[in-house]
């Protein structure tokens, strides 16, 4: 691996791949790429980028050949609770896109990461350690464009030897970029909501529970895969992985340690929860653990520690933060 590209490079885990990635490979090695514009608040946080539609394979070509990438992120994706608005959408990106990017790689010889999701299981999956191989009927179109996506890079494996790895993940955590669209979000927002307003009212019920991973170790998951040794997996398409599984009880519970007086309500939103209720509560992920070390850093406890240093660092001045009874 050592000429990347990510694309939908400005979504909640590209645009901290950018910067994980370039200080592991060097800034004139990873090209970052998204369909929307670099926003001006980012712009000194982005290195080389390039507009990238991924449903027009003219713009993944020049950027493949300009640059002469070996390895995509690819990234790109329409999530579950938007996909249920926009369904037609979810399966144009989240396939079509996939599709275009595994037909350059097979030309290129590229190497494909695409994360798969714990919404690639469905109802009659096992709920608690949800094993490697088990059912996969999931029930939204983003489940499904996960699963499609899973085989259809496996199929890329098989028939035409293209290097493609995945991981399922969980929901994912993180400071930096607000996350859009997902039925996780509620995970990230309620930090933000904390912290401005000392409460958070969650669109899923209190007892939902959920497999979540914080960015640091999705950054770790995706780059240790891409960089495991071949021979040693077992698997391609895509891993199990996960960190921490709690509900938004507990995570509240996390949170009042640092703000005591932080206020949860509830208002549950009943899209959003009939996701979250057909997905696993826990994965079983020593397959990954055997296969190329997997081994998260962050629990439920070490996260929310983190969150709020670093978002009172982001939200307030170093007066507010002197002034900040946390
Ligand atoms: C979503 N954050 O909520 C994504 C993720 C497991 C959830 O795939 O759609």
């Amino acid at each position: 691996m050592k000429r990347i590209l990510i694309t939908g490079a400005l979504g909640q885990i590209g645009s901290e791949l950018d910067s994980f990635l370039r200080k592991r490979y060097g800034n004139e090695n990873v090209i970052s790429s998204d369909i929307k514009p670099v926003p001006e608040g980012m712009l000194n946080q982005v290195g080389l980028f390039e507009h990238i539609d991924c449903l027009d394979a003219r713009e993944i070509y020049s950027v493949i050949e300009k640059y002469k990438i070996d390895t995509v992120f690819h990234l790109a994706a329409v999530l579950s609770a938007s996909g249920e608005k926009n369904p037609q959408l979810a399966w144009k990106v989240n396939i079509n896109g996939l599709h275009n990017v595994l037909e350059i790689a097979r030309e290129y010889k590229c190497a494909v990461f695409t994360p798969s999701s714990i919404a690639a299981f469905g109802s009659s999956t096992p709920k608690d350690n949800t094993p490697q191989e088990t059912i996969q009927r999931p029930n939204t179109i983003y489940g499904l464009t996960k699963v499609t996506g899973e085989l259809l890079c496996d199929y890329y494996y098989t028939k035409y030897g293209v290097d493609t790895r995945g991981v399922r993940f969980p929901g994912i955590i993180s400071y930096a970029t607000l996350p859009g669209g997902g039925t996780t979000d509620y995970a990230v927002e309620i930090f933000y909501e904390a912290l401005k307003n000392k409460k958070y009212t969650c669109f899923l019920d209190k007892d939902t529970y959920l497999d979540m991973m914080y960015m640091p170790d999705a950054l770790k998951a995706a780059v240790n895969l891409m960089e495991a040794d071949p021979s040693r997996l077992k698997h391609r398409n895509a891993y199990n992985v996960t960190a921490e599984s709690f509900n938004p009880e507990q995570l509240a519970d996390e949170i009042k340690k640092y703000i005591p007086d932080f206020e949860m309500n509830y208002d549950v939103d009943p899209i959003r929860q009939a996701i979250a209720d057909s997905w696993p509560n826990r994965l079983d992920d020593s397959t990954a653990k055997e296969d190329w070390g997997w081994s998260p850093d962050y629990d439920l406890k070490a996260m929310t520690k983190d969150m709020i240093e670093k978002l009172k660092i982001k939200l307030f001045t170093s007066e507010q933060r002197r002034a900040y009874s946390v």
